[in-house]
């Protein structure tokens, strides 16, 4: 059974190690989605509260509220806060859990995709606009058409389309989706409706966006990703097959999608030659962080990639009150990228 705090681990020589140091410290922050718009990184983190939820395996102790849009001149520069972006007190579909959001830029204006909890304790994912990456931004009145589950990721492709990948297993209830209907039996349960170890892993979605960026183009379709033997990861290849935290990018012409591995801890990867797939394993790209999620994004800025990520160094430990990091990645001549080992000591 996981548990809520890590206890013995000295923080001090950790945080003297480790690769990186938190970004932001007045508040507490995580699932960093970067994104370079008009020369300048914004990063749209969940903003991590301590709500008094007991921890269980559903992540009802990520009881978030409401999103902070932080802004840098460089990955090195000071972290602005912009104060806050949108409060699921303002959502009329919304009633809690503020997870993981990701937002994107479509001719002038800004876009903010955010999950959430409806009133029937359902995630969806919703859109809010803003004329400023900064927002504040104006949700729409419904969560959109076909969504469901959480952690959303809007890629940009190079023609000018837009892609949402999304999902997670466990307390983000893509399990229960299986049949293509919300399965409401066993509710307390973060693992029933899950395959069998032996059968194909679940996957993570992905839709093309209209237009407008406010709907799907179509049913989301299964991110598959295969072994180096072509075969489907299973749901027993703990720790490679995908459990949440999607992100999309691109790198000399080919398709990475990244994501986390839950309850092994680790941000892998898988490559592929166009947004749907299929995609192939790769590897790691960051070994497990203090604290029970991983989460992530990578993004390019003036000609050097980076890795936005997330600990709970700051709180010592809690693994819901994390902060977000950032270190740089580089990739080998084949086009791999080398794993990151966020600490010199052994957690
Ligand atoms: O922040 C709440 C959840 O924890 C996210 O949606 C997951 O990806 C994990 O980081």
């Amino acid at each position: 059974m996981p548990e809520d705090s890590v206890t013995h681990i000295n923080f001090k020589a950790l945080n003297q190690s480790a690769i990186s140091q938190p970004l932001v410290r007045h508040i507490y922050t995580a699932d960093p989605s970067a994104h370079v718009f008009n020369g300048k990184i914004y990063i749209y983190p969940s903003h991590d509260i301590d709500a008094g939820e007991a921890f269980d395996d559903l992540g009802s102790h990520f009881a978030m509220e409401d999103y902070h849009v932080i802004s840098m001149e460089s990955p090195t520069s000071p972290e602005v806060d912009n104060g806050l972006a949108l409060h699921v007190n303002d959502v009329p579909w919304a009633e809690r859990q503020m997870w993981a959001p990701d937002a994107n830029e479509k001719d002038g204006k800004y876009y903010l995709f955010f999950p959430a909890k409806g009133y029937d304790g359902i995630f969806k994912i919703g859109v809010a606009i803003s004329e400023s990456p900064k927002g504040p931004f104006v949700p729409e009145k419904e969560a959109i058409k076909g969504s469901f589950s959480i952690d959303p990721a809007v890629f940009k492709d190079d023609d000018g389309s837009y892609y949402m990948y999304f999902g997670g297993i466990w307390g983000g209830q893509l399990q229960r989706w299986r049949e293509g209907v919300y399965n409401v039996s066993q509710p307390e349960s973060p693992t029933a409706h899950l395959p069998a170890d032996d059968e194909p892993a679940l996957c993570a979605k992905v839709a093309k966006m209209t237009d407008d960026l406010l709907a799907f183009t179509h049913e989301p379709k299964d991110v598959v990703i295969f072994d180096e033997n072509g075969k489907p990861l299973l749901n027993g290849d703990n720790e490679k097959r995908f459990f949440e935290a999607s992100w999309m990018h691109k790198y000399n012409g080919k398709y990475y999608f990244s994501y986390s591995t839950g309850d092994t801890h680790f941000i892998c990867y898988a490559i592929g030659d166009n947004p749907y797939g299929p995609f192939t394993y790769a590897g790691k790209i960051l070994e497990p962080v203090v604290g029970w999620t991983s989460h992530h994004s990578i993004c390019e800025f003036q000609g050097k990639w980076y890795l936005f990520y997330h600990d709970s160094s700051l709180s010592e430990g809690v693994t819901h009150l994390r902060n977000i990091k950032v270190t740089e990645i580089t990739y080998n001549e084949f086009g791999y990228i080398q794993p990151i080992f966020p600490y010199g000591i052994t957690l």
